[in-house]
């Protein structure tokens, strides 16, 4: 044979060496950490097939307490309303790098520890952010805005050791987090979060883009390398002040180091008078649906609300209309501590029974792209 009539036959026999072979199941993708336990990348890929369906509903620190409420075995807010629990549960680390017994919020680690292992058997998804308290900020915590702070936890910085020292904490934590067959618990982890906002150490004004990347890279790489935690899908979170893709981006520390991208947005003036949450809310999870679509990530809205609800159709007419026709993995309320001798007021995200929103939170529970948990253990999000 000539060598065209070689090439010819090679390449004959390729396409059908290629038509014969069977069908093969469609390829796993894997999140950033490439040593990913099996139950984190199935999480991964069924919440990518699932925000097809719907959003899920998520409240922090749900199982711990509610208005009027703490420590009750079995007890929501959101189940005492809807017969049903969130499908996502928010919890908060802060404290647990300063070596303390409970979060800044009164939550003790080891209760914690316990309510992550009951959501996720029911099928649950855990997401955990970490409010981190500022080497230079005993007294405001997360909140200590000193310029340089991130530059002095970077590799030769004057807080560097003690950087790692707040990770070999939270390091053992997440790998505490056991289901009953001994695997780890996948969790959504969220730290160092509403970045392009002032108010946290990590924050626009108190860093440069590059230093915040380092951390966080340097964060993942520690976790996963050194301390070999693999339970964790990366999300990337902003609060809701940006107005463009390029905004959003501007301290994204790689496609390589997130699995997910979102961001943060409140209820602050009143529904009925303007529009603003809805057509702003809108606006943003379509910058960062668009975002996700490019780097192939998945996209949420991390934490939102409108402290006591006192608009009763809040659900179905802000909220649900805010999120739309947009594909995002979730929703999540923040938390329902009732009342907040430091705040002097009522500070509270869910409705709780006999709450004025109440009834329309539950037209908002039966919406059929509205995803709580009994829905979500259906999918088995942890299984392939
Ligand atoms: C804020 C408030 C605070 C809390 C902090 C961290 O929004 O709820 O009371 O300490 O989040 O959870």
């Amino acid at each position: 044979m000539n060598l065209i009539k070689i090439n010819i036959f090679l390449l004959v026999a390729g396409l059908l060496g290629a038509n014969c072979s069977p069908a093969q199941p469609p390829a796993k993708e894997l999140p950033a950490d490439k040593n990913a336990t099996v139950e984190t990348i199935n999480l991964y890929n069924n919440l990518k097939k699932l925000s097809q369906k719907g959003f899920m509903f998520g409240h922090q620190d749900d199982l711990a307490y509610g208005v009027n409420w703490k420590y009750e075995s079995g007890r929501s807010d959101v189940k005492d309303v809807t017969g049903d629990y969130p499908a996502v549960y928010g919890w908060e680390l802060g404290g647990l790098e300063a070596g303390e017994d409970k979060n800044l919020d009164g939550v003790p680690f080891k209760k914690m520890r316990q309510f992550i292992k009951e959501g996720y058997e029911r099928g649950g998804v855990i997401a955990i952010s970490w409010h981190t308290r500022s080497p230079f900020g005993a007294q405001k915590g997360a909140w200590d805005t000193t310029h340089g702070t991130v530059a002095s936890v970077l590799p030769g910085g004057s807080n560097h050791a003690l950087f790692k020292s707040w990770l070999d904490d939270v390091a053992k934590f997440l790998l505490s987090l056991k289901g009953s067959k001994g695997e780890a618990i996948p969790v959504l982890f969220r730290p160092f979060h509403e970045l392009t906002g002032n108010w946290f150490w990590w924050g626009r004004n108190a860093c440069s883009p590059d230093e915040y990347k380092v951390m966080w890279r340097f964060m993942q790489y520690y976790l996963r390398e050194e301390k070999k935690v693999h339970n964790l899908l990366y999300v990337y979170n902003t609060a809701g002040d940006f107005k463009t893709k390029e905004e959003f981006l501007e301290r994204y520390p790689g496609d390589d180091v997130t699995d997910m991208v979102s961001f943060d947005a409140y209820q602050y003036d009143d529904p009925l008078k303007s529009d603003w949450f809805v057509k702003n809310t809108g606006n943003l999870l379509g910058i960062i649906e668009e975002v996700a679509a490019e780097k192939n990530k998945l996209c949420a809205l991390a934490e939102t609300g409108y402290e006591t609800i006192p608009y009763a159709e809040w659900w179905t007419e802000t909220l649900f209309k805010a999120i739309g026709q947009h594909k995002i993995s979730y929703v999540l309320i923040w938390r329902n501590h009732g009342y907040n001798e430091w705040m002097k007021k009522m500070h509270y995200y869910a409705p709780y029974k006999g709450h004025g929103s109440a009834a329309d939170f539950i037209k908002f529970y039966e919406q059929s792209n509205t995803l709580f948990e009994k829905e979500v253990a259906n999918e088995k999000l942890y299984s392939e």
